[in-house]
């Protein structure tokens, strides 16, 4: 598939996606998300890639769903359409996936930037839903994952004044893993995506899903569900490596195993 709409490469282990319409500052329309997902499906299938980076410009992340695309739209068609339903693909990918964030993170952008595994922001980065300015709410999972990252009171005040939020209030708050300079973003996604795609890959998988579970289950099903996978990865070569690797002083050799 020819890509109008994003850059897809791979850096070593870490494939990366760059959301690439500057003209509407990355914009998301129903092309561009099918692209986005097509680039998840193929580093998904590929075992040479352990971890994936989304990126937009200095300028932006996503500025938002494409309210051009979005503006004339119907209700019966929309539904009849099944419009949204391939959103939700970064949420579902199952090796990890980091949003690195420059500049304007808004609407169905911080949505996609919250489907991802961890946000790392420059200082430049501005996040809001502001959905409600032009007479609709949060409609990509904003008003469900937003209070989980940083509770009622400020997903509230998000939602419902359609502020922006800066990278520091972003990180004090929990939205935000890491904070950079914007010169330095890419380089410490892609070091933090190298890190991960390093490590037993059904191990960062399986460790992946559990703090997913945590955003569901009640606590002691959660830590069943932990103990369970937890127990499993000792029949995988991979943690005698690693602690074989430990108790002999050399760095393992995972094997994916
Ligand atoms: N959709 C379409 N085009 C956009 C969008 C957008 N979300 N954002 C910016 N653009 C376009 C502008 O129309 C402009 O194009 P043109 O030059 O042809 O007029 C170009 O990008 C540059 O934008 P500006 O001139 O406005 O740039 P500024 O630097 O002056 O302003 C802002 C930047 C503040 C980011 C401003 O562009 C803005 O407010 N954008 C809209 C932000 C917004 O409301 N986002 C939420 C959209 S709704 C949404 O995301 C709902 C998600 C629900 C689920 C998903 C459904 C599919």
């Amino acid at each position: 598939m020819a890509f109008q709409n994003i850059i897809v490469e791979t850096r070593g282990k870490v494939g990366l996606v760059t959301l690439n319409r500057p003209q509407a500052l990355n914009a998301l329309n129903e092309a561009l998300i099918a692209e986005l997902n097509e680039a998840l499906t193929s580093f998904e299938s590929n075992p040479g890639v352990g971890c994936a980076v989304l990126t937009g410009s200095e300028k932006a992340f996503a500025a938002g769903a494409d309210v051009k695309e979005m503006a004339e739209k119907g209700y019966i068609e929309s539904y009849l359409g099944k419009f949204l339903d391939g959103w939700t693909r970064v949420a579902e990918t199952r090796k990890p996936v980091i949003a690195a964030v420059s500049g304007f993170c808004l609407g169905g952008g911080l949505e996609l930037a919250m489907m991802c595994d961890l946000i790392i922001a420059s200082e430049t980065a501005r996040f809001a839903l502001p959905e409600i300015t032009l007479g609709i709410m949060p409609g990509a999972g904003g008003t469900q994952r937003l209070p989980r990252f940083i509770g009622k009171a400020k997903a509230m005040d998000l939602i419902l004044t359609g502020r922006m939020m800066d990278a520091t209030e972003g990180e004090r708050c929990g939205l935000v893993a890491r904070v950079v300079t914007a010169d330095k973003l890419l380089d410490e996604a892609l070091t933090a995506a190298a890190k991960i795609a390093g490590y037993s890959q059904p191990i960062v998988m399986m460790a992946k899903e559990t703090v997913n579970r945590a955003q569901e289950m009640s606590l002691s099903e959660g830590v069943r569900f932990e103990r369970r996978l937890f127990l499993s990865m000792f029949a995988t070569e991979d943690q005698k490596e690693g602690m074989q690797a430990f108790i002999e002083k050399r760095k393992p050799r995972f094997q994916d195993r």
